[in-house]
């Protein structure tokens, strides 16, 4: 047992939450598979792991710089407050974990059991119907942090090793399920681009897949927008994101003043004017947004070619579910800027309603939910609805993780610690998973478990000609008309 852990850390620690390398072994091993020169192997590798560790850069250059603007809010009013984001409920469910005098350690094998369970569903599609292995590890570490809690606040007194087995299967599950919901909304969407998503909102991105085209026109699209006169510039996706921005930050960053910026933000040096720092900053969106999405061709190109292999001899029908910016180089630039903008609008309006009507618990807005959520949902909603559905969608999105992130901070007893996790599916699906564990304990826990592992079952029914052919050969899957079921 000693040794399969040891092996495991290894993994965890140098692949697993690393998935630059991960993709990067799967690109390898995909062109080796296709029986590919090793050179050529190699050489896709390395674009595979330098494109995602570019994505890497982008990402958290946005998280790392506009996390602590709109957390500062919380500070500049001394709110009692909790922030919807991913870091700040993996602290609070961790400090809640560690003040219940439980150990956090047992993380790592929670991860583990979880992993391979999703693997054996994959393994075993046949009869589960799961095409998708989950691979964005920091996202399945945040995950793991906030169960871990639901568990522990739901079973007060069961024994470690029954929590990691049944908390292994339940986050297992999930993985498998979600990221699989979003294969046809992903293969529809990059036309074949051979990956999943893997992060915190699939169920919104099936959801959005469903709705988009009964909400807006998918003629009337982002791209095809004609703005008039000077507006035209902002067709043009770093001057639309530069200037929306600066508007954005410039309005919160005023609101939050020099001095307690200086304090957040380090590179801040007192000698800089409060201005000309406010436009950097700002227009630094622009810069990560362009980096991500050369990052994001880099990995993705190789992905697609060489997934191949691994589709065509191991495992047919099955693929990667990776981190929603994957698909951001996907659809019009501006549609991600215009998903942050009304989640932002959602948001802020759901936030009033709560001190209008005197709720128990206040929220701040976090940035990763708000922006890598509704990005997300814009890109999609777009594809299926244009930019009527790429607005509305987001808005909705916004009004319902304030709105769920408050039940949530309040029901599981987070808001004391400062924060919920707040992605869109921890606002709707992990509360409602969160809630049955709690009313029902074991019976609860089952029901959450078989419900999910119903969902591939009914979508293998609506069309089970096309259900793995889509994974694993979109062409034929197209010119065999299977998609028009
Ligand atoms: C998350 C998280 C991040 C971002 C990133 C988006 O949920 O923890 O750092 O989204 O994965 O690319």
């Amino acid at each position: 047992m000693n040794i399969v852990l040891k092996i495991w850390e290894f993994f965890q620690i140098n692949i697993l939450t690393n998935p630059a390398f991960f993709m990067g072994f799967i690109v390898l091993f995909g062109y080796l598979l296709l029986k590919r020169p090793l050179h050529e192997a190699f050489a896709g590798f390395i674009k595979a792991t330098v494109g995602y560790l570019i994505l890497n850069v982008a990402a958290s250059g946005l998280v790392g710089n506009f996390r602590p603007i709109l957390a500062g809010l919380k500070d500049r009013f001394n709110l009692t407050a909790a922030v919807i984001d991913p870091y700040f409920g993996q602290t609070a469910a961790q400090t809640a974990i560690e003040n219940a005098g439980k150990s956090f350690s047992m993380m790592m094998i929670v991860l583990l059991v979880a992993f391979m369970f999703n693997i054996g569903l994959v393994l075993f599609r046949k009869f589960t119907k799961i095409r998708t292995v989950f691979i964005t590890g920091h996202v399945m570490v945040q995950q793991s942090a906030t169960a871990l809690w639901l568990v522990f606040f739901a079973f007060p007194n069961l024994q470690d090793t029954k929590v990691v087995v049944m908390l292994g299967l339940l986050l297992g599950t999930y993985w498998a399920v979600a990221s699989n919901l979003t294969v046809e909304a992903c293969q529809e969407l990059t036309e074949g681009g051979g990956f999943a998503i893997g992060h915190q909102q699939m169920f919104g991105v099936w959801l959005t897949d469903k709705i988009a085209g009964k909400i807006g026109n998918k003629e009337k699209t982002i791209e095809d927008l004609k703005l008039p006169g000077f507006l035209s510039i902002f067709s043009d996706n770093v001057v639309a994101t530069g200037i929306l921005m600066m508007f954005f930050f410039g309005i919160i960053m005023t609101i939050l003043g020099p001095d307690l910026l200086h304090e957040i933000d380090k590179g801040f040096s007192p000698n800089r004017n409060f201005g000309f720092y406010i436009v950097e900053k700002s227009l630094n969106f622009a810069v990560y947004l362009s980096i991500l999405q050369l990052g994001v061709r880099m990995f993705v190109a190789e992905l697609t070619e060489s997934f191949q292999g691994i589709s065509n001899k191991i495992l047919p029908g099955s693929m990667p579910a990776v981190d929603c910016a994957a698909v951001y180089g996907f659809g019009p630039s501006n549609a991600v800027t215009i998903g942050f903008l009304f989640g932002a609008i959602g948001q802020f309006v759901a936030i009033l309603g709560l001190i209008v009507f005197k709720s128990p618990v206040l929220i701040i807005s976090g940035f990763v939910p708000l922006f890598f959520d509704n990005a997300t949902f814009a890109v999609f909603a777009n594809k299926k609805g244009g930019l009527r559905a790429a607005m509305i969608i987001p808005i909705a999105a916004g009004v319902i993780q304030v709105l769920g992130g408050a039940f949530a901070a309040h029901y599981f007893q987070l808001a004391q610690y400062g924060g919920w996790h707040g992605n869109f599916d921890f606002a709707t699906i992990w509360p409602i998973i969160g809630v049955l564990m709690n009313k029902l304990q074991y019976v609860g826990v089952g029901i959450a478990i078989v419900a999910l592992l119903l969902i591939p079952q009914l979508q293998y029914r609506k069309n089970k000609k096309g259900y793995f052919k889509i994974a694993e050969n979109y062409d034929e899957y197209i010119s065999e008309g299977l998609g028009n079921k």
